[in-house]
């Protein structure tokens, strides 16, 4: 089953979002199959935005996810990696759609509430770079037959 990274960051959990954003990606019927609440060091933060190196907001980007604690967690479902993508929207909460998580909460590009893995390949870059193998749960819910076809 495909599973991908989210992570609600520091402003997601300080704005009291946390169980907001578990409630809409458990009500459409994905699992959590892991989830912890952190401070994020300099060097993860920098591996995790990697990608991102050689942008001018970069550094703002790293010493704003280290500020204060953040929600890190592993979500599985089938073709969660652009469903969540598309439940998170634009990088741009004012382009992001409403009904979407940017598009309800937010109004700052640096201040977006959550991170979502694009695509299949950086979901688990990043899931082995947040979590160890053992962390990582593995259950069937009970209603997956009301869920899937
Ligand atoms: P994403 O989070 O929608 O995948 P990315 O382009 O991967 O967006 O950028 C990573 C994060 O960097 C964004 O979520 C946002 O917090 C920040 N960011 C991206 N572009 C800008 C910008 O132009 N100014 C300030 N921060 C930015
Ligand atoms: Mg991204």
């Amino acid at each position: 089953m495909e599973q991908t990274f989210i992570m609600i960051k520091p402003d997601g959990v300080q704005r009291g979002l946390i169980g907001e954003i578990i409630k809409r990606l458990e009500q459409k019927g994905f699992n959590l199959i892991a989830m912890k609440t952190m401070n994020v060091s300099r060097e993860l933060a920098e591996k995790h935005y990697d990608v991102h190196r050689d942008k001018p907001f970069f550094s703002n980007l790293v010493e704003f996810i280290i500020s204060a604690p953040v929600v890190a967690m592993v979500w599985e479902g089938e073709g969660i990696v652009a469903a969540t993508r598309k439940m998170v929207g634009e990088t741009n909460p004012l382009n992001a759609e409403p009904g979407t998580i940017r598009g309800d909460y937010g109004i700052s590009i640096g201040r977006n509430l959550i991170h979502a893995s694009d695509a299949v390949e950086t979901a688990q870059r990043e899931i082995a770079l947040w979590f160890e193998q053992g962390e990582l749960t593995s259950w069937q819910g009970a209603l997956q037959n009301w869920i899937y076809e």
